[in-house]
């Protein structure tokens, strides 16, 4: 569906000549970074695409874009503000370093928004949403709104963040609705970390969708204690997604676990789409399970969680994957 908005979006940037923005779809940063550009093009179009869209679009990869943010190159690009580690740059004019909180902070400078309050609050939101440290109010509601909104609804708020700030979000219905749905989600989130003994190291498989944000699951049992989290949650039956967070001062390194599983992103957190073979999809948990034990250098038991998960009563069962002798836990 978000690929038909897409192609929507597009061929109207196309035909009315507009500047075009692609930005993340993902997270806070993405949305905040495509208001940064909508509050210095006002007519401009945006089109959210995630990471792994980008490698495998051709349409994408067309296009002439005015501005790239917090996504890999999709090949032609005036200006990128991006700050991945595995991400590499092509744009004309980039703003990028991997040792910039958050790609929002990248478009401020890119597009000489410095001066302007309300970009300036749009950064100092991305900074604590890309951290994962959320202090302020105003940087809980924009992660909210972003965690409880569709594309169309992501598209929505760009636009309500560029023209009010974060203060548009607290008078809108929308954005309210989106917020309220967030806060159930995240309830549920903190059911399920409840159910999880912490551990240094955690590998987590939901063998279903439980409709929680997976990423801010690896954050929360960080915060309670964790320091390298593997989430993959099974979304289709050939749809495996592979969500990793360490500690940003820990010897632990995402990008070796997500690169090699076909995704990238930084040290302390990193995703990737797992290509499940289509006889035998379940391989593709045998394959997560192989990359983590190489790069740990010892077996890894892992946990599969919320295979009992019952909406109404919101009942959590985690019980250890049934596996053989070979991957006992690690001494
Ligand atoms: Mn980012």
């Amino acid at each position: 569906m978000n690929g038909i908005y897409r192609l929507l979006y597009i061929a109207k940037g196309l035909i009315e000549g507009r500047p075009m923005a692609l930005c993340d779809v993902g997270d806070a940063d993405g949305l905040t970074s495509a208001a940064i550009f909508l509050r210095k093009y006002p007519s401009g179009v945006v089109v959210f695409a995630a990471p792994r869209d980008v490698q495998s679009s051709r349409i994408i990869r067309s296009i002439n874009w005015t501005f790239v943010a917090d996504l890999p190159c999709p090949g032609k690009a005036l200006i990128r503000a991006d700050h991945h580690r595995t991400n590499k740059p092509c744009a004309v004019h980039e703003y990028y370093d991997i040792d910039a909180p958050c790609s929002a902070l990248m478009a401020m400078k890119a597009l000489g928004l410095e001066g302007d309050e309300v970009v300036q609050e749009l950064v100092n939101v991305a900074i604590q949403t890309d951290t994962a440290n959320i202090t302020t109010k105003e940087a809980e509601l924009v992660d909210l709104a972003v965690k409880g909104s569709d594309y169309l609804g992501r598209l929505y708020l760009a636009h309500l963040l560029s023209r009010e700030g974060v203060k548009g979000l607290l008078l809108d219905g929308r954005a309210q609705e989106w917020i309220g749905r967030a806060m159930k989600m995240k309830e549920r989130m903190l059911k399920i970390a409840d159910s999880i003994p912490i551990k240094e190291e955690l590998a987590l498989y939901f063998p279903r969708d439980v409709g929680i944000s997976y990423r801010q699951l690896t954050i929360e049992l960080q915060h309670r204690g964790a320091v390298f989290v593997n989430v993959v949650a099974r979304l289709g039956r050939r749809k495996f997604r592979l969500y990793c967070g360490a500690d940003r001062e820990s010897r632990y390194d995402c990008t070796q676990v997500a690169t090699k599983l076909g995704g990238g992103g930084h040290k302390f957190a990193s995703g990737a789409e797992i290509k499940a073979p289509l006889l035998r999809p379940e391989a593709a948990l045998d394959l997560f399970k192989n990359v983590l034990e190489s790069y740990l250098g010892h077996g890894v038991e892992i946990m599969v969680v919320g295979e009992t998960v019952i909406d109404s009563s919101r009942t959590v069962s985690t019980a250890p994957a049934p596996r053989g002798p070979s991957s006992a836990a690690p001494p």
